[in-house]
């Protein structure tokens, strides 16, 4: 979708905007802060990384896919407020500058949007037609929750928080508002992130506060952040249920999966991706350097294989050397191809918890979790 359309949408809902966008004037498509990246939609902001910037492990900003369901809000840093209330004792409201007082923490940590890979489920769904790029990893600085919730003093009987940001709704579009369940909020690795990669969190990744979810998908990673509620029971609007669910039982390619089946989805799936070669590259009869990427959610990547014939024969290609919990892993295989001719190669991922990359990954209506083996074709020109 582009930006008239999605104003001309919008203008049918909501008058408000229906004036803006007659002073919208068209702009070429480049974003702040960004190098040219795949754009889904332009308005609001739907940007893909294309593969080859994965070169490293560290995402830089400038290279970080962005997702939001809205007209992105611009939060002034002075007029920002989080407010901590629901079934606390004592609910606060902070300033930024209250936030940046408190003890800091850096956590490096994935992002990965739970729609990443869309594009690749046959029959097609509605939603991004994501590839491989809704992805990215980043160093990210700020509060830790569990030091907001012991100040705020949840009740006994609290099992939730609730988080919003500062976008809203559009017209019969609700509020994005995501709950995370009390045992995940405490981890120590569970942030109010106010930097990423040691700068200000760009405007496009939430500034001036974002929730950091580490090993989640990244509708838990709120940002622009507002208010964090403590509740009894998680929030019940659309971004919780329908949205964000994925079917307990596997259902046939194209049909429907039950509601009472479909629950939300937390800790993500074990995947890999080639970064290089590129699909249908051209290469000499020479030693070449396969390498990608692979995580595993909450869980660590223990071991990746690549095949050079089609998945007949397996083996390990090494990890690198940097191997947090909650980050993906680089990898690389060093492949002398003994011939001339047309190769398909294939890396699959396993992880701490014996989870393999399977070969087929399950159809599901909203086509989340896309994680089969990946396979690319090369010739390599005698
Ligand atoms: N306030 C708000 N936070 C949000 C969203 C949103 O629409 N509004 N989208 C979520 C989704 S679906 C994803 S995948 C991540 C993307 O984070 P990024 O844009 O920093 O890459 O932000 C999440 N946080
Ligand atoms: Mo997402």
């Amino acid at each position: 979708m582009n930006r008239r359309r999605w104003l001309r949408l919008a203008a049918a809902a909501l008058p408000a905007l229906a004036r803006a966008s007659q002073t919208v004037a068209e702009k070429p498509l480049t974003f702040p802060g960004k190098r040219p990246l795949l754009v889904h939609n332009d308005f609001p902001e739907d940007l893909e990384t294309p593969v080859e910037y994965f070169d490293t492990w560290i995402t830089p900003n400038d290279a970080f896919f962005v997702r939001h369901h809205f007209p992105r809000p611009r939060p002034a840093a002075d007029a920002f407020r989080l407010r901590l209330d629901g079934m606390v004792a004592q609910p606060v409201t902070l300033t930024l500058e209250e936030l940046k007082a408190l003890p800091r923490y850096t956590v490096p940590a994935t992002l990965e949007c739970a729609g990443n890979g869309r594009g690749n489920f046959r029959p097609r769904m509605p939603g991004l037609q994501w590839t491989k790029g809704a992805i990215g990893n980043a160093q990210w600085t700020g509060v830790r929750l569990k030091d907001l919730l012991h100040r705020v003093q949840p009740a006994a009987a609290a099992r939730y928080v609730t988080c919003d940001g500062a976008d809203t709704g559009v017209g019969k579009t609700p509020d994005f508002i995501r709950s995370i369940p009390l045992g995940k909020a405490m981890h120590d690795a569970t942030l109010v992130a106010l930097e990423m990669n040691g700068e200000p969190l760009p405007a496009l990744h939430g500034f001036p506060a974002r929730l950091i979810v580490p090993g989640w998908d990244g509708a838990s990673w709120v940002k622009w952040l507002t208010r964090l509620s403590v509740a009894e029971q998680p929030d019940g609007g659309f971004y919780m249920n329908p949205a964000y669910r994925y079917p307990r039982r596997a259902v046939a390619p194209g049909t429907a999966a039950r509601p009472e089946d479909m629950e939300v989805i937390e800790g993500m799936t074990v995947k890999s991706f080639f970064v290089r070669p590129a699909d249908g590259a051209k290469l000499p009869t020479a030693p070449v350097t396969l390498a990608g990427v692979a995580w595993a959610g909450e869980e660590r990547i223990t071991r990746v294989e690549v095949s050079i014939d089609g998945g007949s024969r397996w083996r390990d290609a090494e990890l690198g050397a940097q191997d947090f919990p909650f980050c993906w892993r680089l990898w690389r295989f060093t492949w002398k191809p003994a011939a001339a001719g047309y190769y398909s190669l294939l890396c699959r991922a396993t992880d701490s918890a014996g989870r393999t990359q399977p070969i087929h990954a399950a159809w599901n209506p909203s086509g989340y979790l896309w994680n089969a083996i990946e396979r690319i074709g090369v010739l390599v020109e005698g």
